[in-house]
């Protein structure tokens, strides 16, 4: 017998809403927890099972915390602005709101038949004027500070999507939405400093629990460089040619210089002779894109005929030009270093240049030193000091008063030289870009700006937020690139003196920031008091796709940090916690996609096997952060589970079947409370597989115990189960808490406790052998892992000693009996 689901969730589902079961308690003396999800852009495709891995687990980790005390805000809303409405306008005509809002209704309908327990009463929308009143204002605030400017730059401009694109939106070459060619271009845009917080982004990440990975791309994004710029002078010039080093303890290894393509020096130093073929180059370089030319295809160059000295050695140094070396980097010119970088070495090996020695391996052998010429077709072999290019660690030679530093060493000792001299300084460097923050779209919020004839740019006041999207006859940005706004002539003349900037901001603007309205949804005076902020942030847990890393995650970093700054936050860093939920694959193991047909149809699936078995299977499935394949079988598995459970508390008929009894057999009793403390410690670590993993277990014990009709099992041994299941199968656990005459919601029941006495595991005494011979025992239980085993037994000092210098092949484990290392 298994029960009827649709009945079931609708029935809590009702139930939950009219007693406001989830709503987030404020003012509360509680402690808080906050259970973030990424917010997803409502798209007309409705929910995915994407969405659903990302959503149960943050709603099992909300559900536990509410039992265990927490007032919890778990809230939900849309990421509303963006492209694909926005396309579907310039389509069909239709406006982008009534699509949008429609997707809404739409995707809150699905989240609640899987019984998520957001706090619908905060729901928010970022292209709801309400809400992107405060975007506006945070904008004004960063305009106020300088960290909004506009630049000519050259931007990615997508000629089919008639916009500019950011970096992260280019994906070799093409736009990520539509996979159109995308090309560099000069266009005056909105730009936001985040570099100017390049360092508080660094430093901050000391201070949250992100996944290393996630930690790193940042770091790498932002790419901090320490160094020096040194100058040179241009031989026979008043012009120096400034490069920026991140290795002047190599300055002496120096045999060339170069320059990008689009430097601005290039066509003043280049010597007559050379003009031409340089300008060519030139012109070639233009049609190539920043990826292109990042990519490691064989190096291209020229010597432009100049030369410059070097400070110390006063050497003349022949100046190249070669597209491998970016014009927005450091100064867009290098001192060229082949004996020990790899892109130089290239360089030089291809075009014939001097390659020296600067830096020795560290051994106390010679210190013989060598200067190579190379040709084309020579190859360099070093036989006392290995072969260059060399970029390891080591000793400097070669290299006059830096002879015998280490790098570190001689990078200060160089620059202290170098600023002593006036021919350079130290200089620290980001890769990391300004945010790029204009588009030339409809479907976003309006940057609140006026421009004044002479140029004068101002920003609305507080008074005049939000500035509402004004109708437009066409959602087509004109073929200059000009907004669709611009069409509205009328909204756009502010007044005889100013007109209006008709650029939207980015779909990454409303996402910055929207956690902190969750805090005070309804606030009209502020974008979120900060009293409400200081009760709810930061963000205790935050679940979303890794792919946001370096765009929003970085951007919300951002701006979090500036409203700090600006008083307007209570605290400097957002999300505590932050976890990345992995992707569900096709049953073939493939991505999902419409074109596989292995797309799995969140409502169907549902239908046919209730909410509760299809958030208790996502939950099994393995590890959140982990790929995995949907199984329909797994599926089913996990239902039989719950059936299973629906079946020791009640009858066929419905009906209470539990015994009032108190529990009597030792080994339920003890199966119940190592179960409580599992589930308890995984739910808190994340780990819901092992805790559904562990609940199977002790659903088994029960029916050893209590194998059918004739031996009802004592209510005091299901009650709690289902306490410890409610999180992950809700609706299913609030029917029988009803039926075995509990009153109020067990999902708000208080979490069951466990006894730590009848947690321990009966240990008993093992032999360890090495190689088939018994060197010691250990004291295990027959839960104990071949890895615990084996981590105890090596720590056995006569184990160890049979272990020294030899290494495990293999092991021979059986809980309980033997565990035989087999070494070499
Ligand atoms: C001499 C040298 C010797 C360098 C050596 C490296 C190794 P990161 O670490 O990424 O900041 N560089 C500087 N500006 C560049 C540009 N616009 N385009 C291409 N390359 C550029 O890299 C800094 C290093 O990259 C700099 O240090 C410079 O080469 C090069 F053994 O200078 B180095």
């Amino acid at each position: 017998m298994s029960y009827n689901h649709n009945e079931v969730d609708a029935k809590w589902q009702k139930e939950w809403e009219e007693k406001k079961a989830f709503v987030a308690e404020y003012p509360s003396k509680k402690p808080k927890y906050y259970a973030l999800d990424m917010f997803p852009y409502p798209s007309g495709h409705g929910l995915h099972v994407g969405h659903l891995a990302s959503y149960t687990p943050t709603d099992v980790v909300s559900r536990f915390k509410r039992a265990q005390g927490f007032n919890v805000l778990h809230p939900m809303g849309y990421d509303a602005f963006g492209l694909p409405a926005e396309q579907y306008a310039i389509q069909t005509g239709v406006h982008p709101e009534i699509t949008t809002k429609a997707a809404i209704k739409n995707f809150r309908r699905q989240m609640e038949t899987f019984g998520y327990s957001f706090d619908w009463t905060r729901v928010v929308s970022t292209a709801d004027p309400s809400f992107y009143k405060w975007t506006q204002f945070i904008f004004t605030k960063l305009f106020e500070q300088d960290l909004a400017y506009q630049k000519e730059v050259p931007v990615n401009w997508c000629p089919a999507l008639k916009t500019v694109l950011a970096n992260e939106e280019v994906v070799d070459g093409k736009s990520e939405r539509g996979g159109h060619p995308v090309i560099r271009m000069p266009m005056k845009q909105w730009m936001l400093k985040i570099t100017s917080y390049a360092e508080k982004l660094i430093a901050g990440l000391e201070t949250v629990n992100f996944p290393q990975r996630t930690k790193d791309g940042q770091v790498n994004w932002i790419g901090k460089s320490f160094g020096a710029e040194v100058k040179f002078q241009i031989k026979g010039k008043q012009d120096h040619l400034s490069v920026f080093t991140t290795r002047p303890d190599t300055l002496f290894g120096v045999t060339f210089m170069v320059v990008a393509p689009e430097h601005e020096l290039l066509t003043k130093i280049t010597t007559p002779e050379k003009k031409s073929e340089v300008n060519e180059y030139i012109q070639a370089s233009a049609k190539k894109s920043e990826v292109d030319r990042k990519a490691n295809k064989e190096k291209s160059g020229l010597f432009t005929g100049a030369f410059a000295i070097h400070p110390i050695t006063k050497k003349e140094i022949p100046v190249w030009v070669s597209d491998y070396v970016l014009v927005d980097y450091g100064t867009g010119a290098i001192m060229a270093v082949p004996g020990h970088d790899e892109r130089d070495f290239e360089f030089a090996t291809k075009f014939g240049l001097d390659i020296v020695r600067v830096i020795k391996k560290n051994s106390d052998k010679n210190e013989t030193v060598e200067n190579t010429k190379l040709n084309n077709d020579s190859k360099l072999t070093d036989i006392d000091d290995g072969a260059l290019p060399y970029t390891g660690a080591g000793q400097i030679v070669n290299s006059d008063f830096l002879n015998g530093l280490s790098k570190d060493n001689g990078i200060l000792k160089c620059i202290e030289w170098l600023e002593s001299h006036g021919c350079g300084e130290k200089q620290t460097l980001y890769k990391l870009r300004d945010w790029l923050f204009s588009r030339q779209r409809y479907w976003g919020e309006p940057i609140p700006v006026i421009k004044s004839k002479d140029g004068e740019l101002k920003v609305l006041g507080l008074k005049e937020l939000p500035l509402t999207l004004p109708e437009v006859a066409n959602y087509e940005p004109s073929d200059k690139g000009e907004a669709p706004l611009a069409r509205n002539v009328e909204w756009t003349n502010y007044s005889d003196k100013y007109i209006r900037e008709t650029d939207t901001m980015p779909g990454t603007a409303g996402s910055s920031w929207y956690f902190l309205r969750y805090c005070d949804p309804k606030n009209d005076n502020e974008l979120a008091s900060l009293e409400a902020q200081k009760y709810w942030m930061p963000v205790d847990l935050y679940l979303g796709g890794p792919e946001h890393t370096v765009s929003h995650l970085l951007y919300s970093r951002f701006w979090q940090n500036f409203l700090y700054d600006q008083g307007l936050a209570s605290c400097p860093e957002p999300y505590l916690k932050l976890a990345h939920q992995g992707m569900i694959l096709g049953p073939d193991g493939e991505k999902m996609s419409k074109s596989r047909g292995n797309v799995i149809n969140p409502d169907d699936v549902r239908l046919q096997f209730g909410a509760d078995a299809i958030r208790a299977y996502i939950c099994f499935m393995g590890p959140y952060d982990r790929d995995k394949p949907w199984n329909t079988d797994g599926i089913t598995g996990v239902r039989k589970f719950l059936d299973r459970i629906w079946r020791q508390c009640v009858d066929d008929n419905g009906q209470d079947r539990t015994t009032n009894q108190n529990i009597e057999d030792q080994n339920i009793l003890k199966s119940l409370h190592k179960t409580i403390k599992k589930v308890s410690e995984d739910i808190e670590s994340l780990n819901f597989n092992t805790a559904v993993s562990a609940m199977m277990i002790y659903v088994n014990d029960l029916y050893k115990a209590y194998p059918d009709q004739n031996h009802p099992a004592p209510k005091s041994a299901l009650l709690p189960l289902l306490q410890i299941l409610a999180p992950i199968a809700p609706h299913m656990t609030e029917e029988l808490w009803q039926k075995l005459g509990q009153t109020g919601f067990v999902s708000l029941a208080p979490w069951p406790k466990f006894d730590s006495e009848l947690c321990k595991d009966d240990l008993m005494t093992m032999a360890v052998q090495v190689n088939g011979k018994t060197r010691g025992t250990i004291e295990v239980s027959a839960l104990t892992s071949e890895e615990d085993a084996v981590r105890m037994s090596v720590e056995i000092k006569t184990v160890a000693a049979q272990l020294e210098g030899q290494k495990i092949i293999k092991t021979i484990y059986k809980a309980g009996k033997i565990l035989n290392i087999i070494a070499k």
